[in-house]
């Protein structure tokens, strides 16, 4: 397989300054005329070949400067013309069928509509083109088609004219004046329904806004609109970002391949993260979409204004993006709990990246499949290292440093090297050994021991980043540890403190502690680094009671949770010792529960058990059955021994209303947690609340969380509630998704009968990506059912990717990670998930993107 490889970038040979774009639109034929000016490019080193890309197409006519010829060739996918001079007029006619396209690439058909999809690679899947970001064009798209079948027809930028053509045909003319890469084109024609609304900019421009939807979900769009509206403001407020066209566009589709696409002016979204209402959509979906909405928006700037020159710098857009919504997610919530929330994902997702055979760094030296560098690593950990440039700088020299990256970079193809000259310019950081963090892979280890003597504290810190593949040695990096030192008697600690650990080894000493403090580090989580710190159980009961960051009294929770299990687990764990533990842990519980000072949101925060992919992660070489036992029993320990406290609280919050304020959602959450302690200590008394709470709800979070309660246990109930559900909502196709999640996430012992027999049922289908990761990705991530002993599950993962391949590479690689574990994983069933791997590898016609993903895998 060929391997792209960042040192080789060279600058394009040829530029596309302008392309005009004709579309014939069918479902099943779509003609496409593209007429592209080319230019020699000075900065180029290319001959005077012109290499367009193809994926999947032939051209049917090809004309420069007005004239047929046929002096080109193919070379493989690609279309090599040679031209004479230094600027030309190409076009090119190619021909697709949107209806045979179920990888979802390029122009497809979904539901009787046409939409695309480039990034990244999609746009010459429609026609040849040199599909590469830094070739930066203005786009003219002209579009006919049936009026009856297409009412609605849309592109990047502005409807310039329309017209009516012969035989019920009519068709559209767009202009995007802001030169783009192939990547952010975007077509959508279809019978689509708008919710319209308007926002006036910080200089009092009206732009028009649009969510386009199927008739009858129109209802459901107000919160994605009201989001859309809240971002603009938002990013005009905390970044200076004014939007720039007169119109923004968002359609809803229900076959996507990723949850949304900043196409320049007409974002094309997944349905999931646009359609909302308290029926259907419940708090954590409504937070989504929110933060879809904001992300895609955001990426205006970050992404379309400013692009990346090559896709190694993909987090340059990515990361800096998914920085920029979670700051406005912050900002319209708690900002306790989404940072939370955050470090949740980061460690769920992003960690197992870090520590697995597929780690790369948050700049990826190489690739074979680039749709494979769309992870968590890009994302989320590159969000979290342009997160700490900003703890380093403060939020206002930061915002300085983002000033002078949008200035200094709008229009063109950046670089992450860009990215962090200007923030050490405009922010004045000194970021040379900080580079480190684009280049290396793994999480960072840091251990921690304090001493104390007379009045001085000193901390001796270490760091270690691990070995990934291809990357056996490593630098020490800065990481920018905020730290508070708490009096234990008076509960008071003198200010915060930023330290910066640079180097493998180091001492810090704190001055005017007359007595041992108790140390709050990583507050916030200044940094996504893993800390080791041996310290008393009393130390962490006092955190969790006391730390006035959140985010460190949550850690102080997890800490305390994660050492009992780790030591349960491993065996080390006495009966006296497993009583203490437990006795402090539900003495923390008790704190959390009677701490008026807190909010519902947190305290329902502060009550969920680490998952158990991350306790996994504490392991060299973990035994998921035994973690998940673990678990289970402290849990099931909990809910008896607070049994009382529980009921109390789900009695307390199931009298609050159904609204949307924090309080509301607060009190569902909480329900939600009682249940689930109460499922797992009482399981008569959950089952009677679970169908109570089914019965009365009047809104989606607290139906799916009785049915999730129900679907884990066993008796009629759990028919009655899951036939009930499915036959409530058997047209709404996201509700569905959630009925398949549910049962094949369950704690239920025979979730793999279950799912098999799902996988049958005529509601289950492989051309829907969503639907596929509602019942797969929840079985993947059901670590009792996946890791069954029998290696049943490994064996239906491998059978999806396998079946799925052919269909839609892309989502079907993103199933090979959960396999591709097995070092990790105990002898027995390593072996196990790693023939599985085999067989998957054994196939004689895998996809670039399964084969790269299996291949490092394996080796
Ligand atoms: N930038 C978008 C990435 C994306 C994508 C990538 C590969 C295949 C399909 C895709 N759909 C969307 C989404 C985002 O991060 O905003
Ligand atoms: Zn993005």
């Amino acid at each position: 397989p060929q391997v792209i490889r960042r040192e080789d970038y060279q600058a394009p040979a040829w530029l596309v300054p302008d392309i005009a774009l004709e579309f014939a639109l069918g479902l099943e034929l779509t003609h496409v005329t593209a007429r592209l000016s080319v230019r020699r490019n000075a900065e180029g080193n290319g001959g005077a070949t012109l290499r367009l890309n193809g994926d999947q197409i032939t051209p049917l006519a090809v004309r420069v400067d007005g004239a047929a010829v046929n002096d080109w060739r193919l070379d493989g996918p690609d279309l090599l013309l040679p031209l004479t001079g230094d600027a030309h007029e190409v076009e090119i006619e190619t021909q697709v069928n949107p209806a045979a396209n179920s990888q979802l690439m390029g122009l497809y058909a979904s539901h009787g509509m046409l939409c695309t999809q480039c990034e990244a690679e999609g746009f010459r899947r429609i026609t040849f083109f040199p599909d590469r970001p830094d070739v930066l064009s203005t786009y003219r798209v002209r579009m006919s088609g049936d009026k009856a079948t297409f009412p609605v027809l849309l592109s990047n930028g502005n409807c310039e004219a329309q017209g009516e053509g012969a035989d019920g045909t009519h068709w559209a003319e767009w202009h995007d004046p802001w030169p783009k890469p192939c990547y952010l084109f975007a077509l959508v024609a279809g019978d689509l329904v708008a919710n319209h609304d308007t926002f006036t900019t910080m200089s009092g421009r009206k732009v028009d806004l649009n969510i386009w939807v199927r008739k009858g979900d129109e209802a459901r769009t107000s919160h994605a609109m009201d989001s859309l509206k809240a971002s603009m403001k938002w990013d005009e407020e905390a970044f200076g970002r004014e939007y720039d066209l007169d119109l923004f566009n968002i359609v809803a589709v229900s076959d996507f391949n990723m949850g949304a696409m900043e196409n320049k002016g007409l974002n094309v979204f997944n349905t999931r993260y646009v359609l909302a209402d308290p029926e259907t959509a419940t708090d954590a979906d409504y937070d989504a979409i929110e933060g879809v909405i904001g992300h895609e928006y955001f990426h205006n700037w970050s992404g379309n204004r400013v692009t990346c020159r090559d896709w190694f710098q993909l987090s340059l857009k990515e990361g800096f993006t998914v920085l920029r919504d979670q700051l406005f997610s912050a900002d319209m919530g708690s900002p306790a709990v989404k940072r939370i929330e955050d470090v949740r994902v980061l460690r769920s997702a992003q960690y197992p990246e870090d520590s697995g055979p597929l780690a790369h760094p948050i700049r990826p030296d190489s690739y074979q499949e680039i749709s494979n560098f769309y992870t968590a690593t890009v994302y989320n950990k590159g969000a979290e290292v342009i997160r700490m440039m900003r703890t380093m700088a403060g939020p206002e020299r930061f915002r300085a440093g983002t000033d002078l990256y949008f200035d200094r970079h709008d229009g063109e193809a950046a670089t992450c090297e860009d990215f962090v000259n200007a923030i050490e310019e405009g922010a004045g950081l000194d970021l040379a050994q900080f580079r480190l963090w684009y280049a290396q892979a793994g999480t960072p280890q840091v251990s921690a021991s304090a001493g104390h003597a007379g009045d001085s504290v000193t901390l001796k810190l270490t760091q270690t980043v691990p070995a990934t593949p291809g990357q056996p040695a490593k630098q020490p990096m800065p990481i920018p540890l905020k730290l508070a030192l708490f009096d234990r008697e008076t509960g008071q600690h003198n200010g915060e403190e930023l330290i910066i650990l640079d180097k493998a080894e180091q001492t810090f000493t704190f001055k005017g502690y007359l007595r041992p403090p108790v140390l709050s580090i990583n507050r916030g989580f200044s940094a996504p680094v893993a800390i080791d710190f041996e310290r008393p159980v009393e130390d962490l009961v006092f955190l969790a009671a006391n730390d006035d960051d959140p985010f460190a009294r949550y850690e102080a929770m997890q800490s305390l949770i994660v050492r009992h299990l780790i030591a349960g687990v491993g065996g080390s764990l006495g009966e006296r010792q497993r009583q203490a533990d437990r006795a402090a842990i539900a003495q923390a519980f008790e704190a959390v529960l009677a701490d008026e000072s807190l909010d519902d949101l947190m305290r329902g925060e502060l009550m969920i058990l680490p998952a158990e992919g991350y306790l996994a992660e504490q392991f060299l070489v973990a035994d998921p059955t035994a973690i998940h036992a673990e678990r289970e029993a402290l849990k099931a320990w909990l809910g008896r021994e607070l049994k009382d406290r529980l009921t109390q609280l789900h009695d307390r919050v199931s009298a609050v209303p159904y609204s949307r304020d924090a309080a509301a959602r607060g009190a569902r959450k909480l329900k939600m947690q009682a249940l689930i302690y109460l499922a797992a200590g009482a399981p008569e008394d959950a089952k009677r609340r679970a169908i109570a709470q089914y019965r009365q709800a009047d809104n989606m979070t607290d139906r799916q969380g009785a049915v999730m309660v129900l679907a884990g246990l066993d008796g009629p109930e759990r028919r009655e509630a899951l036939a009930d559900f499915h036959d409530r909502y058997s047209g709404n196709a996201l509700v569905l998704d959630k009925w398949f999640s549910l049962q094949a996430g369950s704690l239920h012992p025979d979730v793999l009968d279950h799912v098999r027999a799902l996988a049958e049922h005529s509601d289950f289908t492989m051309s829907n990506p969503n639907r596929v990761r509602a019942l797969y990705m929840a079985l993947a991530m059901n670590a009792q059912a996946f890791h069954a002993a029998s290696g049943e599950g490994y064996r239906m993962i491998g059978d999806l990717i396998r079946k799925l391949d052919p269909i839609n590479p892309q989502t079907a690689a993103r199933f090979v990670p959960s396999l591709g574990r097995w070092r990790r994983i105990e002898p027995r069933r390593a072996a196990l998930m790693r023939a599985e791997l085999e067989r998957i590898a054994a196939e004689p016609s895998l996809s670039r993107d399964v084969l790269e993903q299996v291949t490092k895998s394996l080796d």
